[in-house]
């Protein structure tokens, strides 16, 4: 058994994520986590709110509200509508936490002392409408590499460039609009991450199995010649980490705070503090240090493309830098990107489907399985109302929930609602435990690997096999001739049911829950020899049917939901 760290790329604090934002993180390493626990493996899951930088400043100020006020509410609503969707974190903590201030604070100095860190009096761009700086995403512009309209002050969202406000083409100012800006002069601590070049290299290089979106990217930047250029880690902000150490200040750097691309990773390592401090836990240093223990962990972790730069650069950059025994991530798995009907979604334009949205339409098991199976894991995906109904009621509703009911209510029917007897297995059963065996080790496999889609592909074939299994050997035929033979089928089929509750949990929690309750079983043990698995529950053994586990979605619904999703959010 081993001991596995997963972090998910913590969603900015600016308001409700869409599910594009879902499955190209927190959902993947929700299933990744709980497949894992099941299989034994110790597992710490953590996940958080990114809180600090322009998007939470410029959504409070639309909000109307003090940004710690909007912070703090918006928290709980990313936190509420992550239980709904049953992301399993262990910890959903706050990148503005105390620890994360004195963490960040502490990587700073200790950057410093190994003179990584130089002061830079650079030039900003300031608006005189709006009496300030305008750093990242106050300010947005054409993109200079690859030409895109609205690329923001500090990343372009279309090539995923890291950029400089003073690297727009036609800037103008995301407050106000104004196009009256100048260069000014400010100071500036910045990250001498071209010292580590070679050591980054290296390292990307190891990483052999990594998905190649993942390397990928960061081989595309680290050879770019200015990819790994020193950036500035301090912003001229008043919400943020304040550049100081502890009660020290930093000389030159009054009011200024840490960039939130520098404090948010830190906020992996925080959030294991707030954990423990939480009570959820203890120490807390054995998942994230070398020299305590954190030498043996498996760290894994999941995220849109246009996060990579900054983990598999600026993060170990910052990482190494300190030359302290901070774990580094063993294993990046990145997505691309999901579309909403036939173009993007977009969280300013609120097209497309939004997280609580989701959850007010319907239950998360049937968007986790959808999303989870349509994961844009080699290439963008789409979402499409159509493909959304079709697979839903042919996956879900037909395919597995109607295994469960045509064989539950077929028992209760015919001998009662317990197992019944029946006699030994035939050439049928003999073959269907065989292929049921190839086909979970694949499952395994594609798990292990952290291949969602081939991974969901396996677990539908899984079911299929049960519905071709009754389909061929029809005890519902069989039982007028051969009751003892049908039993016997019955008891193996709804043993399956406890099989496919186990293999199914990592998608749909809920379903697997409903299945293993109505089973009247918490024998939730993974299926390592399916022969004996599938005499756990014993004849006698008593169940109930459950209700319907899926309904199907109907064409009226589907033409109401897409003609709501297809503007702006109300
Ligand atoms: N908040 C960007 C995003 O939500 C950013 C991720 C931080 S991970 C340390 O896509
Ligand atoms: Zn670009």
């Amino acid at each position: 058994m081993a001991r596995h760290l997963i972090t998910s790329a913590i969603p900015y604090i600016n308001g409700i994520k869409h599910l594009g934002n879902l499955v190209g993180s927190q959902l993947p390493a929700d299933l990744y986590a709980r497949y894992l626990r099941q299989r034994g493996h110790e597992v710490l899951f953590l996940c958080a709110t990114d809180e600090h930088g322009t998007p939470a400043e410029l959504a409070a100020a639309k909000a109307g509200k003090p940004v710690a006020d909007y912070c703090a509410e918006m928290h709980q609503v990313q936190s509420d509508i992550a239980d709904g969707f049953r992301l399993s974190f262990d910890h959903f903590g706050r990148s503005s936490s105390p620890q994360n201030h004195k963490l960040t604070q502490a990587f700073a100095g200790r950057l410093a002392e190994m003179r990584l860190i130089r002061e830079v009096t650079e030039e900003q761009v300031y608006s005189k409408a709006d009496g300030r700086f305008l750093p990242d995403r106050y300010i947005e512009g054409t993109c200079p590499n690859c030409g895109f309209e609205s690329a923001r002050g500090d990343q372009c969202d279309n090539c995923t460039k890291q950029l400089d406000p003073t690297d727009l083409i036609n800037p103008h100012s995301t407050i106000s609009g104004s196009t009256e800006l100048e260069v000014r002069e400010t100071k500036h601590l910045y990250l001498r991450q071209s010292e580590l070049k070679g050591d980054l290299a290296e390292w990307i290089d190891s990483k052999k199995d990594w998905p190649i979106l993942t390397t990928s990217i960061a081989k595309k930047w680290l050879n770019d010649g200015d990819g790994l250029q020193d950036r500035g880690i301090t912003r001229d902000l008043d919400w943020g980490i304040p550049v100081k150490q502890g009660d020290q200040t930093w000389p030159g750097m009054e009011g200024k705070v840490f960039y939130v691309w520098f404090d948010a990773p830190i906020e992996y390592i925080a959030c294991a503090q707030e954990w423990e401090d939480a009570g959820k836990g203890t120490d807390w240093e054995r998942w994230w240090r070398t020299d305590k223990g954190a030498d043996d962990v498996i760290y894994t972790q999941f995220m849109g493309k246009d996060n990579v730069p900054f983990h598999t650069l600026s993060f170990p950059a910052t990482i190494m830098g300190t030359q302290e025994p901070w774990k580094l991530v063993d294993y990046i798995k990145s997505f691309n990107y999901l579309n909403y009907d036939g173009g993007q979604f977009s969280t300013s334009r609120g097209r497309g489907v939004f997280m609580d949205q989701a959850l007010e339409i319907l239950p998360a098991d049937y968007w986790r399985w959808w999303l989870l199976s349509h994961a844009p894991e080699s290439s963008d995906a789409e979402f499409t109302w159509e493909t959304f109904q079709t697979d839903v009621n042919k996956d879900l509703a037909d395919v597995l929930g109607n295994f469960v009911s045509r064989i539950t209510k077929f028992c209760r029917s015919k001998f009662s609602e317990a197992i019944p007897e029946g006699g030994s297995y035939s050439a049928a059963e003999e073959q269907l435990v065989a292929d049921l065996t190839t086909r979970i080790r694949a499952y395994e496999k594609h798990m292990d690997a952290i291949e969602v889609r081939k991974a969901a592909t396996e677990l539908r074939a899984i079911w299929v096999l049960g519905n071709e299994y009754l389909q061929a050997n029809a005890p519902w035929t069989t039982f007028k001739t051969d009751p003892e033979t049908a039993a016997m089928q019955v008891r193996l089929a709804l043993n399956l049911i406890r099989i496919y509750a186990v293999l199914s949990a990592p998608f749909i929690p809920d379903a697997s829950a409903t299945l293993l309750a109505a089973m009247q079983t918490d024998d939730d043990n993974w299926p390592q020899d399916v022969g004996s698995a599938l005499t756990a529950l014993p004849a006698g053994h008593a169940f109930t049917v459950p209700d319907n586990l899926f309904r199907k979605l109907t064409d009226e619904e589907r033409e109401g939901w897409a003609e709501r999703f297809a503007g702006t959010r109300d």
